[in-house]
């Protein structure tokens, strides 16, 4: 026998209880693309507490797309580890060059991170910062859904000891900080810069060198950190996302181990 209501307290408490257990935590990132994904896997796999929230309703960002929805994405070499250590099947295509089913890469990474303890909630929006004590300390959230229909709806705030902006072109989260803390971001204008137009080979190259910290306990990943820095483009060559995210989780790891 089902009962409507049971079905129904079951999802609600859950949720609700995960909400809760996670109003702090070590990392929140904002962003479940490529990059996201991958900082929150490396992240959780070093044991820490982390909270991913995206504002579609499906996770993935730009994976899922491909190149220009042709649903297949390469990576490099270089990259090539990451895909077999979530059990990613790639083709090699020639050299430096593999080919993914974005689809698959997609699922296997949600899958990965969230068997690693990741907490994503999707279809929430990061609006804000909470900025204090000259660093930032969590962010501001409130449902997608709100702002689409142009709901006048308070938001709901969350705590953690580093944020890593993974919103991708957009660069959602560094843009508000620079905005309303009125200090300078650690770029050369204390600026978000922008990024510059398609370049595949520089913009990889560059991406590493801009994944750092660009406001006191504030990173940026994936193709946010070359949107910070003024970094190319690169399209749908998706290894420097996922190197990217490592890297962040990396640095992220380093500075909550010498807390
Ligand atoms: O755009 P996205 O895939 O960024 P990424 O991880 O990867 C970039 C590639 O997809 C591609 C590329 C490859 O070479 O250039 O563009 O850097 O994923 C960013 C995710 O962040 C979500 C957005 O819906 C997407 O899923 N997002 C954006 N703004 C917010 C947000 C926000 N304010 N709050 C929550 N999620």
């Amino acid at each position: 026998m089902l009962d409507d209501v049971v079905i129904s307290r079951a999802i609600i408490e859950s949720y609700y209880k995960e909400l809760l257990d996670n109003l702090e935590s070590d990392v929140i990132i904002s962003g479940a693309g490529p990059a996201g994904l991958c900082a929150s896997y490396f992240l959780c796999k070093e044991g820490f507490k982390v909270v991913v929230f995206e504002r579609a309703l499906r996770p993935g960002g730009g994976m899922p797309g491909g190149g220009m929805m042709f649903n297949k994405i390469v990576i490099q070499e270089e990259s090539k580890p990451l895909l077999d250590e979530w059990g990613v099947n790639t083709t090699h295509y020639k050299e430096n060059y593999y080919v993914a089913s974005s689809l698959e890469t997609l699922g296997v990474l949600l899958s990965q991170a969230i068997k690693k303890g990741v907490h994503i909630f999707n279809s929430i929006s990061v609006e804000d910062a909470l900025i204090y004590n000259d660093k930032i300390n969590g962010v501001v959230i409130n449902w997608t859904a709100a702002g689409i229909a142009n709901f006048h709806v308070d938001p709901l705030t969350m705590r953690s000891s580093f944020v890593v902006d993974a919103t991708g072109h957009a660069a959602e989260v560094a843009q508000v900080v620079s905005r309303k803390s009125g200090a300078r971001l650690f770029t050369s204008t204390g600026q978000v810069i922008g990024e510059k137009s398609m370049w595949a080979e520089k913009g990889e190259k560059i991406l590493l060198e801009n994944t750092k910290e660009i406001f006191p306990h504030l990173y940026v990943c994936g193709m946010a950190a070359n949107a910070v820095f003024g970094g190319q483009r690169m399209g749908p060559i998706f290894g420097g996302m996922f190197l990217s995210g490592q890297k962040a989780a990396q640095m992220i790891t380093q500075r909550l181990r010498n807390k």
